[in-house]
């Protein structure tokens, strides 16, 4: 085993407890979305979009911010994201079973369409790109009011094609705001691939044109995201502006249940995505340096599977919308 002192996490500050909290998030959010998966094929969830492979970038990200003080406005890959902040897995499955209770949207929104008052999540509308607009409006009035909150958003790279992105950013640089927009680049917008969606390698690089800062990471190594999204939530606090993080991801599964990615991804690319869990190459590291042991390893991933069986028979059980509350919330009263 390394001494502390050489291993990359002891450099960021990380201690063990705080590396395992992390892989546990990782390995919950992967255990959510699979059941998720298996619910719509039970014909039980009605539609499926999924985190899996964009998890190591979402719960570094979360771990760098103050749940229920900094804000975040998220997009439909984000549940590892907000799982980490703190939604627990059954407020998730009240979402995906559109059950009155649902903390996200009151079964208002599909699944996915992230909210919590609780923990500051802003639900978000299905137009993509405009939580982007939401986020730096936030990081206006935070700085109006003369508060140290941070105002994180997260985007598709296909997203950043959109008006509202460009708009946005270009504001953030002009206000000097806090605010952290996260690109989580997975080559794809469903079947359009990155080479179709822009001229540049890592949207990043467009930071400098807005006046922000930018940094391209690897989206997949959960310590290097950590250490870019430390930076960026320091320079946002320290009142030295935005930064635009563009992390590399690998997209498992297909857009979303409503498509069959092997109809425009060569079989080739597919099977090369199995090399890029950002899981495993987690796991691999702390076994490495003696953090997780294979026993715990075996516990974690059990606790995990137990808490999502107890949500998703919670959820299930729930008491659905009444057809009265209908138009509540949608229109003013009387
Ligand atoms: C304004 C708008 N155009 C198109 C869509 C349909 N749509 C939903 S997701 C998506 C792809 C977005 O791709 P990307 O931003 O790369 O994110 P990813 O899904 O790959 O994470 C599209 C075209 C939409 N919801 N909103």
């Amino acid at each position: 085993m390394a001494t502390a002192k050489e291993t990359r996490h002891a450099a960021l500050g990380l201690e063990p407890d705080r590396l395992l909290t992390m892989y546990r998030q990782m390995v919950l959010a992967r255990a959510v979305d699979r059941r998720m998966w298996v619910l719509n094929r039970q014909g039980k969830a009605p539609f499926v979009i999924s985190g899996q492979g964009h998890e190591a970038i979402q719960v570094a990200a979360a771990s760098c911010m103050r749940p229920g003080i900094d804000w975040l406005c998220p997009y439909y890959r984000d549940l590892p994201f907000c799982l980490a902040l703190g939604m627990t897995a059954l407020e998730f499955m009240l979402a995906v079973f559109a059950k009155a209770d649902d903390p996200n949207s009151g079964a208002r929104q599909m699944p996915s369409h992230f909210g919590s008052d609780r923990l500051r999540i802003i639900t978000s509308s299905s137009v993509v790109g405009t939580q982007v607009v939401h986020a730096v409006g936030v990081a206006y009035a935070s700085k109006m009011r003369g508060l140290d909150e941070v105002s994180v958003t997260c985007i598709g790279d296909g997203g950043t094609s959109q008006g509202d992105w460009h708009e946005s950013m270009n504001w953030a640089g002009i206000h000097k705001l806090p605010f952290i927009c996260i690109v989580q680049d997975n080559d794809y917008a469903i079947s359009v691939p990155h080479r179709l969606q822009m001229g540049v390698d890592t949207v990043a690089r467009r930071a400098e044109g807005y006046g922000v800062a930018g940094e391209a990471v690897d989206g997949g190594d959960l310590l290097a995201s950590y250490e870019a999204m430390q930076r960026a939530v320091e320079r946002a606090r320290a009142g030295q502006g935005a930064t635009l993080i563009s992390a590399k991801v690998a997209r498992f599964t297909s857009h979303s249940s409503d498509d069959d990615q092997r109809r425009y991804r060569p079989q080739a690319e597919l099977e090369a995505l199995l090399r890029r869990d950002p899981i495993e190459r987690f796991r691999n590291y702390l076994l490495d340096e003696g953090v997780l042991l294979e026993a715990d390893d075996e516990r974690i991933q059990q606790e995990c599977t137990a808490d999502v069986d107890e949500a998703v028979t919670a959820a299930e059980a729930a008491e659905s919308p009444r057809p009265e509350d209908l138009l509540k919330h949608v229109y003013a009263d009387g």
